[in-house]
């Protein structure tokens, strides 16, 4: 632990998730301080770095990672670079925060698992948000007390207003559905055994090249159900909402954010415009959780397991995606250590 106490910790990428985690451990994360921050881009980093106290610009990880006021690792740089990040952390036993994706496909998340397992402790953390989100906490407590009865089926949207311009149709799976696969395995604890891919005729709206919205269901090895509405292109803001039917009852999040207004002949609310804005909170939540396991020298929250088993959800999807077919999903036994 560096100076006071603060946990030192080196954010690795500084486009948007980075930079916006940067300023959250900077002015909101409590017993934490930017030690480090990294990107390929030098200019760009210099001047993240500039506008915080006590912190150093790198262009290289590993040389962050090796510097001695670096206590723990924050990966937010583009999925294609996780697993090198990861596996540099683990040669300094660092704990790591790992946006999602842990890796983009199931291959190099198992060698990241095996890496993690050869170290003999967890120390990653994956970043999926919504089991950190007030509503969605609430639900899982719900399920998990067992007052519904069994759950059966989970109807869930997932909408964004637009999408950048270098999206591509298999990120329709890989960077949005991936949270319905996250928390569908967390509120059901049931693993997914297979993926189906449906499309209506696409919106006028969609970029080329993408077929949007599409309908993704997943099986699960508990016998339920998950449909999945991913609507990337939708226009008018960012909604993530989740329907749990029960043996006894429903329960639905997602619906309202925030604050209802009567006003000239009209009744309604705002939708959040993107997810910065809608998880908000969950984010704060995550990275404080984090911090706080990490003082107290525990890893909790999304392991490397729940990554790996995303991803190997996510190339069933892809395949699904691109075939028509429904596809079986291939996972390994969960090791000792994920148990
Ligand atoms: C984005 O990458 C995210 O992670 C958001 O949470 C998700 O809602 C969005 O669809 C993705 O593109």
């Amino acid at each position: 632990m560096t100076k006071h106490g603060a946990l030192g910790v080196a954010v690795i990428g500084t486009g948007r998730m980075g930079a916006d985690h940067v300023r959250r451990i900077d002015a909101v994360t409590s017993g934490a301080r930017v030690a480090a921050v990294v990107d390929i881009d030098a200019e760009r980093v210099k001047a993240v770095a500039e506008g915080i106290d006590g912190c150093t610009p790198y262009t290289d990880p590993a040389a962050a990672m090796a510097a001695p006021d670096v206590d723990a690792v924050l990966i937010a740089s583009p999925g294609p670079a996780h697993e090198a990040a990861l596996l540099e952390a683990f040669r300094h036993d660092l704990p790591v925060l790992c946006e999602k994706p842990l890796t983009p496909d199931a291959a190099s998340a198992l060698r990241v698992l095996e890496a993690e397992q050869r170290l003999g402790h967890r120390r990653v953390q994956v970043g999926f948000m919504r089991r950190y989100d007030p509503e969605f906490v609430r639900l899982k407590a719900l399920l998990a007390g067992g007052e519904l009865g069994r759950p059966l089926m989970l109807h869930c949207r997932h909408r964004n207003a637009s999408v950048p311009s270098f999206f591509t149709e298999p990120m329709l799976i890989n960077d949005s559905v991936v949270h319905e696969m996250d928390q569908s395995r967390w509120l059901l604890e049931q693993e997914i055994t297979a993926v189906t891919v449906l499309r209506p005729r696409p919106t006028a709206h969609a970029p080329e090249g993408i077929g949007d919205p599409q309908l993704v269901l997943f099986e699960t090895d508990g016998g339920a159900l998950v449909d999945v509405e991913i609507f990337a292109t939708c226009g008018f803001g960012y909604q993530v909402q989740a329907e749990a039917v029960c043996e006894r009852g429903t329960a639905r999040v997602g619906d309202a954010h925030g604050m209802l207004v009567n006003r000239a002949g009209t009744w309604g609310g705002e939708i959040a415009q993107d997810f910065v804005a809608r998880f908000e909170e969950a984010y704060d939540r995550q990275v404080q959780a984090w911090v706080d396991a990490t003082r107290r020298g525990t890893v909790e929250g999304p392991s490397a397991w729940d990554g790996y088993a995303a991803a190997a959800v996510c190339e069933a999807g892809v395949r699904a995606q691109a075939t028509g077919e429904r596809v079986a999903v291939e996972l390994i036994d969960r090791p000792a250590l994920y148990r």
